[in-house]
C-alpha cells in the first residue's frame, strides 16, 4: 500500500517501515556519516523505540544498516530513547536513555569498530537517579562532549513549578559520573503555552556547542557565540526548538539571549548537531507528521528526517541554516528565469514550473509595503483558475518594517483533508535592503524554506494530487530570479514499507 503513497518523500530520510523520530548520534566517523534514529519497526507509532542506523559517505544517499540498539532486559527493557555517540579514544560509544517503569536512565553502549554491532553496559544504568533533593518534570537526552581530560554531560530536564533545565555532570571514564549542577534554569512561568518562544517545563534534546572557531570552554578568539538548543516541552501538546546564545565558561551558562530556532516549530522537532571532519556544523531534525494518530497507522509510516543543514552564526550571534551543498546532485532539469521575473500587482505567473520534489531558488527585491507570493502543490479545480489546494510561502516587507520583513508559510489550502495540520507559520527575518534569497526544497509532504537563512520547516498533505508553481508580486516587489530543478529520489522508486 505504501509502495505508491504518493506523499511519502523521496530524497528525504525515511525510516524503512513503521515510525521514526528524533535523531541520535549523528556524526562522522572515519570519513562515513552515521544516522541514528528513533525507530519503531513494528508499526507507525511511538513504541518500544530502537536505534535505527544508516550510513552515508555524502550525506544525500543512505544505506541501511542493521538496528543498533533494542530494548532488552534491564533499564532499557522499554525503550531506547535519545542519546549521542562519542569517540572515547578510539572506542565508538553511546550515551542513550534507557527507559524501565516508564523513567527514563542514561546508559552506555560500545560499538564495534565499524559502528555496526553494539554491546551495553553491565553497569547500566550508569546514573542510578536524577540528583537527589530536586522536584524533577523529567529527566532524559544527553549532549556528552571532550573537555580537558574529562567528559561532560548534559541530561535534559525541569524542575517543577519553576521551568526546563540540563543537568550538568562530570566524568573520567563515562561510566562514573559526578552532579555539578543545572546548567541554568528557564522560566516557565513567563509566557503562554501557546507562544512559539515559551521556554516549557522540560527540556528535550539539548544539545550545547560553540557556533564557530574554537570548542567548548576555550576561550574565544572570533566572538563566536555558544549555543544551547533545546526542545521546550510540557504536558499539553506544546513543542517546539528554541536555542539561547551565551556564553558557556565553567560549570554554567551565561544566556544572553532566546531565540526561535525553526518557524515550523515542532516540525523541526528535536535537533541534533555535530562539527564534520570539514569542520562544518551540520544538523538534522526530525519533521513529525501533522496528521492523526490514527491517519498515520493507516499510512503504515510516519516522520521525516530533514536534510542535514550546516549551522553558521550571523555577525550579531544568531544562528543561520542552509542545506548542506551536497544536497544539489540530486538536481535535474533546472529551469531559470532571470530578470527581472515579475515585479509588483501581477497575476500569478505559471513559472513553467512543476513537481512535487523540486528545489526553489528566488532573488527578491522588496520595497517597503511589498510581498511576494510562491505557491506550490497547486492543483486547479472547479473550472475556477484559483487552485483548490495550494501550499503558499510569502515574504512580506512592511512599510514601516525597516530592514526586517516576515516569511510565512499559509497552508490554509494545503490540503483538502480537514484533519491534517493547518496552522499559520511565520515569522521575522532580515532583509538588508529588502534583498531575500529564498530558498524552498519540497518533497512531497516534506517543505524546507530558507529564507536568508531563517528556517521554517513543515508538512503538508495534498490530496489532489496538483504540482503547480506560481509567483505572484504585489505592490513594490520584484522577483529578479528563479532557478528549479526536479530532485532526484535517494531510494529505489518510493521507499518500500515493509521489505
Ligand atoms: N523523543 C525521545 C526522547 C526525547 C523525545 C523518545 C523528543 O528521548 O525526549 O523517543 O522527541
Amino acid at each position: 500500500r505504501a509502495e505508491a503513497d504518493p506523499l511519502r518523500p523521496r530524497f528525504h530520510f525515511v525510516s524503512p517501515a513503521g515510525w521514526l523520530n528524533d535523531p541520535n548520534g549523528v556524526s562522522q566517523w572515519n570519513g562515513s556519516y552515521h544516522l541514528f534514529y528513533q525507530y519503531n519497526p513494528e508499526g507507525a507509532f511511538h513504541h518500544r523505540i530502537q536505534w535505527g542506523h544508516a550510513t552515508s559517505t555524502d550525506l544525500v544517499t543512505w544505506t541501511d544498516q542493521p538496528v543498533a540498539l533494542e530494548p532488552s532486559a534491564g533499564q532499557d527493557a522499554e525503550g531506547c530513547w535519545s542519546g549521542v555517540l562519542v569517540n572515547d579514544g578510539g572506542t565508538p560509544t553511546l550515551v542513550y536513555s534507557g527507559r524501565l517503569e516508564g523513567r527514563e536512565l542514561p546508559c552506555v553502549a560500545v560499538g564495534s569498530p565499524d559502528l555496526l554491532t553494539w554491546t551495553k553496559d553491565a553497569a547500566n544504568p550508569v546514573i542510578a537517579a536524577p540528583p537527589a533533593g530536586v522536584d524533577i518534570t523529567a529527566y532524559r537526552d544527553h549532549c556528552v562532549w571532550r573537555e580537558g581530560t574529562k567528559w561532560r554531560q548534559l541530561v535534559g530536564s525541569g524542575i517543577s513549578g519553576r521551568g526546563g533545565t540540563a543537568f550538568l555532570y562530570e566524568s573520567a571514564d563515562l561510566r562514573t559520573w559526578d552532579y555539578i549542577g543545572p546548567l541554568f534554569i528557564g522560566d516557565a512561568s513567563q509566557g503562554d503555552p501557546a507562544d512559539t518562544d515559551w521556554t516549557g517545563t522540560m527540556w528535550e534534546c539539548v544539545d550545547l556547542f560553540r557556533a564557530g572557531q574554537g570548542s567548548l570552554g576555550s576561550a574565544t578568539s572570533d566572538g563566536s557565540p555558544d549555543v544551547l538548543v533545546f526542545s521546550a516541552w510540557n504536558d499539553g501538546d506544546t513543542h517546539h526548538p528554541l536555542y539561547w546564545t551565551g556564553r558557556y565558561a565553567g560549570d554554567s551558562f551565561e544566556p544572553a539571549a532566546l531565540h526561535r530556532l525553526d518557524y515550523g516549530g515542532r516540525f523541526f522537532y528535536a535537533p541534533q548537531s555535530f562539527q564534520d571532519e570539514s569542520g562544518r556544523r551540520v544538523m538534522f531534525g526530525w519533521m513529525q507528521e501533522g496528521r492523526s494518530d490514527a491517519a498515520m497507522v493507516e499510512a503504515g509510516w510516519s516522520g521525516v528526517m530533514s536534510l542535514p543543514r550546516t549551522v553558521t552564526a550571523a555577525e550579531d550571534g544568531t544562528l543561520r541554516f542552509a542545506p548542506v551543498p551536497e544536497i544539489e546532485k540530486l538536481r535535474r532539469d533546472h529551469v531559470g528565469l532571470s530578470g527581472p521575473v515579475l515585479s509588483g500587482l501581477l497575476e500569478p505567473l505559471d513559472t513553467g514550473v512543476s513537481g512535487k520534489q523540486l528545489d526553489i531558488e528566488l532573488e527578491l527585491e522588496l520595497e517597503p509595503g511589498g510581498l511576494v507570493r510562491l505557491g506550490v502543490l497547486g492543483s486547479v479545480g472547479g473550472g475556477t483558475s484559483s487552485p483548490a489546494e495550494e501550499t503558499v510561502i510569502e515574504l512580506y516587507r512592511a512599510a514601516d518594517g525597516g530592514n526586517n520583513g516576515t516569511l510565512r508559510l499559509d497552508r490554509t489550502r494545503s490540503s483538502l483533508d480537514p484533519a491534517v495540520d493547518a496552522d499559520d507559520k511565520s515569522g521575522p527575518v532580515p532583509m538588508p535592503g529588502g534583498r531575500v534569497h529564498l530558498r524552498v526544497i519540497l518533497d512531497r509532504s516534506a517543505v524546507e524554506i530558507f529564507a536568508n537563512g531563517i528556517a521554517l520547516t513543515a508538512r503538508v498533505y495534498p490530496t489532489l494530487g496538483g504540482d503547480h508553481v506560481s509567483l505572484a508580486a504585489e505592490g513594490p516587489a520584484q522577483v529578479q530570479s528563479l532557478d528549479a530543478w526536479t530532485m532526484a529520489g535517494i531510494f529505489d522508486g518510493a521507499r518500500s514499507l515493509f521489505p
